[in-house]
């Protein structure tokens, strides 16, 4: 028997669910649902092999007919019943979810394989109620199973899924087993280079969320695209029919706008007013949202703003800004581990208000949805990316499919979060045809989800005859030309820094997405000296003054908050396994250029109020 199975299910053909096409079914706003936390220590087995899945002609058990007449050692199987005995979950040890594996054990720090997790729950469902099964997040690919029946497989490390479980759901002893599997591959996304710590595990939230049998599944409540004066949107009913009856409110606004769903269970509306007080950093107005409908009331928070660009600016609200950003993984320093709390979010969106920023970039994947629910709150605007990151398999059909699926959950999951303002699409990827049309395919799919943001990706430049040149062909589609470079670290003279000469050939806003450099928190010397605060600090002051230069430059997020793990990192007594390129240490102590970075966003605050 294999280890999904409970002791008295036997192989059964298994409904293998697709990944593709999940975001569909996804439930938003989980937070204000009636939900039950699935959170807490769960029982793992480490499977390198994989045993508890392949058959010893390694072939997926959760895959086997069970009258396969083809195949002798298929019909070995189904005749002798065989079980995989050699195994035990509740003697297992436990990892704490959500977590990465990697920090919460020692053994488990460089792993990358599969773990099988276990949880044991009761749930009495109550009639005319359904069941559903959420997980925040799951690093890499998840094969969940429920009372040995395979609920589906989940790819993508960095957004949510969920499976109905109402028909499978009993009051007592439900066992819930499921596979993670962290491996890297090169058509993946993201592929297996990449410089950024492997976690692996059940990553963020799991919950059970209890619904109505007709309910709201997903909502957009925002601005109109072109008109601060409309607040327009759609609300979509799961198992919803025509004539359902929806409810929009916002008592401040005095809106109460009632709707009638179509015969899919969806409705689209607009709703006119003249009085919205409009989200920005430094008020960001949230108004209490809720969407009614005969068998309940769901509630959010929403802000309301424009983005757009004309030209050279970039316009919130109709007035010009400047992005004073900065860059940020999803990761706690102090911890060495993946972030996926509010007291995480917390600590990282503290430290980038005190540093004066206005702007985050969320680098290399969607983070926790914790994070841009305070972002809202606190006025953060917010740059989300989806992990296509350098050399992706572009020609692979599977790994574009991959990418539009990750784009597509992490779309609809943070659609009506007011502080994200752009929506990127990949970062330092090589131009060529196929690189190009893989891109174009993300923006047209991005732009069919949301037309409301600004769409970008971090390209690179280059140099000729002394000239910094960006001319990447995909920067005629976005909306924000965004590009990286590391004056002074990956080569290039600091001291001439300032009297670089550029040629960008778009006219656009400009956004540095990424420049820095490492210093080991507490390494003194000159600013020649690698390594040194000094150092780091020369790096931010002449990178400053070239990018002050740049025309069309409207913000900038350089790279980054904090010190992170990388195990591409390896010089000895400095590195350690950490990139070291935060303003701040991965025991939380501020370097000079933090200063030097927070004294520039004081000036160009001014320059821009
Ligand atoms: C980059 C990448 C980023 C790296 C950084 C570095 O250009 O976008 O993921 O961590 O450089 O430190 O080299």
């Amino acid at each position: 028997m294999n280890l999904f199975m409970h002791k008295s299910f036997f192989i059964k053909i298994a409904l293998i669910l697709p990944f593709i096409g999940l975001s569909q079914n996804l439930i938003i706003n989980t937070t204000n649902r009636n939900t039950t936390t699935l959170n807490g220590t769960w029982h793992y087995i480490v499977d390198p092999y994989q045993t508890g899945y392949y058959n010893y002609r390694h072939q997926p058990y959760d895959q086997l007919p069970e009258n396969n007449n083809a195949a002798f050692y298929n019909n070995y199987h189904a005749k002798n019943k065989m079980e995989l005995v050699e195994y035990n979950f509740d003697t297992s040890p436990t990892l704490l979810v959500p977590g990465d594996w990697n920090s919460q054990k020692e053994k488990l720090f460089y792993y990358e394989g599969t773990i099988w997790y276990k949880k044991s729950f009761d749930y009495n469902l109550p009639n005319k109620k359904r069941l559903f099964l959420y997980f925040g997040a799951i690093n890499y690919k998840a094969e969940v199973y429920l009372n040995g029946k395979k609920l589906g497989t989940h790819i993508g490390g960095f957004t949510p899924f969920n499976f109905e479980i109402t028909s499978i759901v009993k009051p007592v002893g439900n066992y819930l087993v499921v596979k993670v599997d962290n491996t890297r591959h090169k058509d993946a996304v993201p592929t297996t280079n990449t410089d950024w710590w492997n976690y692996g595990g059940i990553t963020r939230d799991v919950k059970l969320i209890e619904e109505p049998l007709t309910f709201i599944q997903d909502y957009n409540i925002q601005l109109k695209k072109n008109d601060k004066n409309s607040i327009n949107g759609y609300v979509k009913l799961n198992k919803g029919s025509k004539s359902e009856k929806v409810i929009i409110s916002i008592p401040e606004l005095k809106i109460e706008k009632q709707l009638t769903t179509d015969k899919d269970g969806k409705v689209k509306f607009e709703i006119k007013s003249k009085k919205i007080k409009y989200w920005n950093p430094k008020n960001p107005k949230l108004y209490d949202v809720s969407i009614k409908t005969d068998y309940q009331t769901l509630k959010d928070q929403i802000g309301f703003r424009t983005i757009e660009t004309k030209e050279s600016n970039i316009l919130l609200n109709g007035k010009s800004i400047f992005l004073r950003g900065i860059s940020i993984h999803e990761e706690n320093p102090m911890r060495g581990s993946r972030a996926y709390s509010t007291d995480d979010a917390l600590v990282a969106l503290n430290w980038a208000k005190e540093l004066g920023c206005n702007y985050v970039r969320l680098a290399h994947y969607p983070h926790n949805e914790h994070m841009l629910k305070l972002a809202d709150k606190i006025g953060m605007m917010v740059w989300e990316e989806i992990p296509v990151y350098w050399t992706i398999d572009f020609n692979n059909k599977n790994t574009l499919q991959n990418a539009e699926n990750q784009l597509s959950e992490a779309i609809t999951r943070d659609k009506n979060r007011a502080s994200i303002i752009i929506w990127s699409m990949a970062n330092e990827t090589p131009p060529s045809k196929a690189r190009n049309n893989f891109i174009k395919n993300l923006i047209n799919l991005t732009k069919s989800i949301d037309s409301t943001r600004l769409i970008s990706a971090a390209l690179e430049k280059h140099n000729s005859n002394g000239v910094n040149i960006v001319d990447d062909e995909i920067g005629k589609y976005l909306d924000i030309v965004a590009f990286n470079q590391y004056t002074g670290w990956y080569g290039g003279s600091l001291e001439d820094a300032p009297n670089a000469k550029w040629n960008i050939k778009f006219n656009k806003p400009v956004v540095i997405s990424e420049f820095g450099g490492g210093a080991l928190q507490g390494l003194h010397g000159t600013a020649k000296e690698r390594w040194t605060e000094e150092y780091q600090e020369y790096l931010y002051q002449q990178n400053i003054k070239m990018i002050e230069k740049i025309p069309n430059i409207r913000g900038m997020s350089p790279w980054i908050l904090a010190d992170f793990r990388s195990p591409k990192r390896v010089l000895p007594g400095i590195q350690d396994g950490w990139n070291r390129k935060g303003l701040i240490s991965n025991g939380g102590v501020k370097k000079k250029a933090f200063f030097t970075l927070k004294d520039f966003y004081k000036k160009i605050k001014k320059q821009y109020n």
